[in-house]
């Protein structure tokens, strides 16, 4: 019965089994893995998006060849990502229809804009460094082909955030002004960076059943502290001021305590109303549409193929 299958499932999970695209798995569990997976490729490839605004005024050949290879691997990511969510049966057409429709969500963060040199070190710094944090733990998520794809990602996103680390380093050891830029940037993207980890353990509706299939392996609140306790060092490797007056060390938790969140804020962006929302959607419709010719001469010659092999 359905009961049993959910049963030896649910034992399969416990037993740290990898669970592969052939296998049974409760309908819920391929709808939210669908989701989550769907969400984290259109956050790949949307996330392109701010970093791409620099490509062409990167202050130098050298910082331009690899801010170049960065986003060709976001690319990359969001490829590995739709496959893996393919293998749950639907298809990459499905998933990017629904993100135009605005049914699908995207990463909060690359709502913001990368207004200075500064914001493309702070994103590689904070973003990537916030995405690693998650994407560690997803290494051990129970469904193989997910967990597989975040193994390969987290090896490049590593080398990202060093690089938004050196950028930053370069302009803190700046003039003034650099500093300056680099402060600013730490300021506008670290409340953000916050709020990718998602709502608060108890505000969070998807994650007590998130966490018992072990898609979730460590909750929204305890990464979103593993990242805090990362970054405040680095802050002051940098001599930056904090963000935060309220961010100090607790020696009795063992942690850093922080400020409160603005979760009106969260909830703003991720209802399609923050900063660039409009914009990143549009630009990904216009992408989308630029390429049909491309998909049509790919039909068109595949119909031909077809033909000469029926003659
Ligand atoms: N933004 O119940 P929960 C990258 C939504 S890194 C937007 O806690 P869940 C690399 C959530 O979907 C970024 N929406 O949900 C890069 C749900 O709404 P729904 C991508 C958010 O799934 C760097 C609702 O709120 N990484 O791209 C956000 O259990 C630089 C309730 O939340 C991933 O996607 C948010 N920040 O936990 C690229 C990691 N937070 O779907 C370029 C994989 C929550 O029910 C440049 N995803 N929501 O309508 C996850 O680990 C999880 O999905 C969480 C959310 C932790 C994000």
């Amino acid at each position: 019965t359905e009961q049993d299958l959910e049963r030896r499932f649910q034992a399969r999970v416990d037993a740290e089994e990898k669970i592969e695209p052939k296998d049974w798995m409760p309908a819920a569990y391929r709808k939210t893995l669908i989701r989550q997976i769907s969400q984290h490729a259109h956050s790949e490839v949307v996330g392109m998006q701010p970093e791409g605004n620099w490509i062409t005024r990167a202050p130098s050949l050298r910082r331009k060849a690899v801010l170049l290879a960065k986003v060709q691997d976001e690319a990359g990511h969001g490829l590995y990502l739709y496959s893996a969510a393919e293998t749950l049966g639907t298809t990459r057409e499905e998933l990017v229809e629904a993100l135009h429709r605005g049914k699908a969500k995207y990463s909060s963060i690359f709502n913001y804009p990368t207004l200075t040199w500064a914001d493309i070190g702070a994103v590689g710094w904070l973003v990537d460094g916030a995405a690693i944090i998650n994407q560690v733990a997803l290494q051990r998520t129970s469904y193989g082909p997910y967990a597989r794809a975040m193994i390969r990602i987290c090896k490049e996103e590593s080398f990202h955030q060093r690089q938004g680390y050196e950028i930053m380093l370069a302009l803190a050891k700046g003039s003034a002004q650099q500093k300056a830029m680099a402060q600013d940037a730490l300021n506008r993207f670290w409340w953000p960076s916050l709020m990718m980890f998602g709502p608060n353990d108890d505000e969070s509706p998807n994650s007590a059943q998130s966490m018992k299939w072990k898609i979730k392996r460590k909750s929204n609140d305890q990464l979103r502290q593993e990242f805090v306790d990362q970054t405040v060092p680095q802050i002051e490797v940098l001599g930056l001021e904090l963000p935060d007056p309220k961010l100090r060390w607790n020696e009795a938790r063992g942690h850093y305590d922080f400020g409160a969140i603005d979760w009106e804020e969260f909830y703003r962006v991720i209802k399609g109303n923050g900063p660039c929302n409009r914009q990143r959607l549009q630009h990904h419709i216009k992408a989308e549409r630029d390429g049909d010719w491309v998909r049509e001469a790919m039909r068109a010659y595949e119909d031909k193929r077809r033909g000469r092999e029926a003659a």
